[in-house]
């Protein structure tokens, strides 16, 4: 309940490459490495403005991230990797919203402009004014196992909410056996003590098996009513293997109807023994998603050392996980004997030395109109926020933002008036405003 307008400010030019840091190649704390990828071909983000002639694609050397992991590795195109550093010309700054959040992982904006924070660990889930003033943690949601990179994860308001008054949430659910990803949702109840009422799980990862690692989480509403949740591979070897079985949901994408029912038009709806809710397969650990503005969807993966990627998932298609890909075991071994392979798609983009994304939207603001249609995602241990240019599909540009608050950024989402806000993952994490100075 307390508000703090703790204002840093920081030039844009302080943070655009300045920092020549190497990333750590782990995830930078006693946490296992969920940091690190593979990618996809092709891909449309849209030119901006159409009909205005584009300025000249970005040249010059890459942003400075240190000697790749595995160097013998080459991209399958130019610009897949270590595209031109870019820097944002918009001088903005940071505002601290609120802080004290154990490990926050998610904001969801609800209609009035307030926001739904959830905690990763502690499986808390908060509601929080725009000048930081936090609610009672919300009572009525089931117990989360937060043990490792499980716990209470991804947080979004139904489509219908100003009707239904639904939220879904994605969340590590304690089960005989093992634990898994689940899906609720659930209708909340405002009040001096938030609740929510009438919880339905509408999607249980299976199989079930013991595993703190590789969580995914990442939910996403399309237009047209249906709900993407990204899906990691459970880190383990026994899960590692069903990443591109489609009798598994581990390392898939899924797609189904808000009450948990199947799409018919998913891909693998008539393929005998496959999972029907599966959009795509060979994942690692998708905890970035977003849509462009053709409402196409776009992945971040967390890929092991030296392959982070960035893939724009289509139904049906195979993105190569654990079977092709850049970069190596964590240990320094190899894992793929090649990182291209028939029927497989290549990432649009990878990341060696990794990033460690978390967090992703695509700009469609109005404050900084030089960002629209690029992509932001959250860097565990990069400690930035990556900006991505897009042409065609392609990445010409990238920037590392914010690389002066030293902090990991687990969650980045356009607000309702066009600012960014992000979550810092840390025992005290704080929910951060970036606005035009
Ligand atoms: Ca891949």
């Amino acid at each position: 309940m307390r508000t703090l307008s703790m204002t840093i400010l920081l030039a844009a030019l302080l943070s655009g490459c300045s920092s020549s840091k190497t990333p750590d190649p782990t995830d930078g704390t006693p946490q296992p490495p969920e940091d690190a990828g593979i990618p996809s071909e092709d891909a449309g983000i849209p030119s901006e403005d159409a009909g205005i002639p584009e300025e000249p694609l970005p040249s010059g050397p890459p942003v400075p991230t240190g000697p790749p992991n595995v160097p013998e590795f080459e991209p399958a195109f130019p610009g897949q990797t270590r595209a031109p550093a870019i820097q944002t010309k918009t001088a903005f700054q940071v505002t601290e919203i609120a802080s004290g959040f154990r490990n926050p992982w998610a904001i969801a904006f609800l209609p009035d402009q307030r926001m739904l924070v959830t905690e990763k660990p502690t499986g808390a889930l908060y509601i929080v004014t725009p000048q930081g003033e936090k609610s009672p943690a919300v009572t009525g949601l089931p117990p989360v196992d937060g043990r490792g990179q499980g716990g209470l994860l991804d947080v979004e308001i139904g489509p219908d909410y100003a009707q239904s008054g639904l939220i879904y949430w994605t969340y590590y659910e304690p089960r005989a056996g093992g634990n898994g990803l689940a899906v609720a949702r659930a209708k909340l109840v405002e009040g001096a003590q938030p609740r929510v009422e009438d919880v339905q799980i509408i999607f249980r990862m299976m199989p079930t098996l013991e595993s703190t690692l590789h969580a995914g989480g990442r939910l996403v509403f399309t237009p047209d009513g249906k709900l993407f949740v990204t899906l990691g591979e459970r880190s383990i070897l026994e899960g590692r293997v069903q990443a591109r079985d489609v009798k598994s949901h581990f390392g898939k994408i899924v797609r189904i109807n808000p009450d948990g029912s199947v799409p018919q038009d998913n891909p693998y709806v008539n393929t005998e023994g496959a999972k029907p809710e599966i959009w795509s397969v060979g994942h690692r650990n998708i905890l970035s998603a977003a849509l462009d503005s053709q409402k196409r969807l776009w992945t971040v993966e967390m890929g092991p050392r030296g392959g982070d990627e960035l893939n724009r998932p289509e139904a049906g298609k195979d993105y190569g996980w654990p079977t092709i890909g850049y970069g190596e075991e964590y240990s320094g071994a190899p894992i793929h004997e090649s990182t291209q392979g028939p029927g497989m798609e290549q990432p649009v983009y990878y990341w060696d030395p990794v990033m460690s994304p978390s967090g992703m939207t695509i700009y469609t603001g109005d404050l900084f109109p030089e960002w629209r249609n690029n992509i932001f995602i959250g860097g565990l241990s990069s400690q930035a926020l990556v900006r991505l240019m897009v042409r065609n599909d392609r990445v010409v540009g990238e920037e590392r933002l914010l690389t002066d608050l030293k902090a990991r950024i687990r969650e980045v989402v356009q607000g309702p008036e066009g600012a960014l806000y992000l979550l810092t993952d840390a025992t005290n994490g704080k929910l951060l405003k970036l606005t035009p100075r």
